[in-house]
């Protein structure tokens, strides 16, 4: 057993290997922190994982205003971005969350021992509630008991996410924790995060101070994956830098806009930063940028190129995430047998 599955019960640790679990919005509008905090760490998790598991969320897309027929639209876009970014359904399970419905029966489960002030408290929550025009519902509140469920249905060890997970990521092993001390048996595995070193957030290249963003970043600083190439170089080309006199391509507190240049950059060469820094010594902050922007737009052409083929046989989608809904429900529902013992449901 490795010190990633020291919260796994003996037996359970016995049965499972490395199970990771991450889910992912339904938008067809995935930007580059989307690509490098997650969808990058989701390809590598095919060959650890055992098995990796990945969910589009469309239960928690309707925590804030949206279309139904949208909905199904952006998840079809969604499954055909993960695959064309290397997602092999046969080497992962890959699936719609709402065709698992072990998901929501676990989120009300696990809501008894959820605590209501911390779901207050949660960052997501106060800034999405804040921003909110229409109804603020309680599903927004509800969203990272949804998240929970999501993992721990899975009894996943490991959950490869962003930085702005942590806090939810943080909400989600209490749960296991109280639920398990609750109850009086390990019946849930306490996952652990995987928060890439590099990549982490990935910011504004208009307003770097802030984390790149589908529904609060600027429209030129959020580069979509499904961008032409041409835009995707206009945007680094514009890229809001620093003053510092003479111009130094060197990462610091006071230099978001270049440490996040040479983060993207050291991300999309599969190098260091450091690597990077020595690599653009001598260069200017203009010639750096038009290099970042080349090499993302060179990056990411094949994903957008073959998201073309893909998102045009929808029949063929449907039947990927519907093979992939019935191998998820196999390993969810075991979980929630468990869940409903433990708590007093069902005759003995
Ligand atoms: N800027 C980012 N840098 C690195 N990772 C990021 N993630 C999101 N933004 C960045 C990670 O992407 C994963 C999937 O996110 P999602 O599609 O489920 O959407 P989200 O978490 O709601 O993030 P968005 O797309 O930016 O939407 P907003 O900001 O509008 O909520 C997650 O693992 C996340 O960490």
């Amino acid at each position: 057993m490795t010190a990633a599955h020291k919260g796994v019960s003996a037996s359970y640790a016995d049965q499972l290997v490395m199970r990771i679990f991450s889910g992912i919005q339904p938008t067809g509008r995935k930007h580059l922190g989307n690509y490098i905090g997650a969808i990058t760490q989701y390809v590598a998790g095919q060959d650890r994982g055992d098995p990796a598991i990945y969910c589009i969320v469309d239960l928690h897309a309707i925590s804030v205003p949206y279309d139904p027929a949208e909905l199904r639209e952006r998840v079809l876009d969604t499954t055909a971005i993960l695959v064309a970014a290397g997602l092999d359904p046969d080497r992962c399970v890959l699936f719609r969350q709402s065709d698992v419905p072990e998901h929501s029966e676990l989120q009300w489960l696990l809501s008894s021992v959820t605590e209501l002030g911390r779901l207050n408290r949660m960052h997501q929550f106060r800034d999405k509630s804040v921003a909110q025009r229409e109804l603020v519902s309680a599903a927004l509140l509800m969203y990272p008991v949804l998240q929970a469920a999501d993992v721990l249905a899975y009894r996943a060890h490991e959950v490869p996410v962003g930085e702005d997970q942590r806090e939810h990521l943080e909400l989600m092993r209490d749960v296991a924790v109280r639920f398990n001390a609750r109850f009086g048996e390990e019946v849930l595995v306490v996952p652990e995060h995987r928060i890439p070193e590099v990549g982490a957030r990935v910011r504004d290249l208009q307003e770097p101070d802030r984390k790149m963003s589908t529904t609060g970043g600027s429209v030129q600083g959020t580069v979509l994956v499904l961008d032409e190439p041409k835009t995707i170089e206009k945007k680094f080309k514009r890229a809001v830098t620093d003053s510092e006199d003479p111009p130094t391509i060197r990462r610091g507190p006071d230099k978001a806009g270049i440490t996040n240049l040479i983060e993207i950059l050291a991300t999309v060469r599969g190098v260091t930063p450091d690597a990077i820094e020595q690599d653009f010594a001598d260069a200017r902050y203009g010639d750096f940028k038009v290099a970042v922007g080349t090499e993302v737009a060179e990056w990411l052409a094949p994903v957008r190129e073959r998201y073309d083929e893909l998102r045009g046989d929808e029949a063929a989608l449907e039947a990927m995430l519907a093979a992939g809904a019935e191998k998820a429900r196999a390993m969810a529902a075991p979980t929630v047998a468990d869940v409903r013992r433990v708590m007093g449901f069902g005759g003995s």
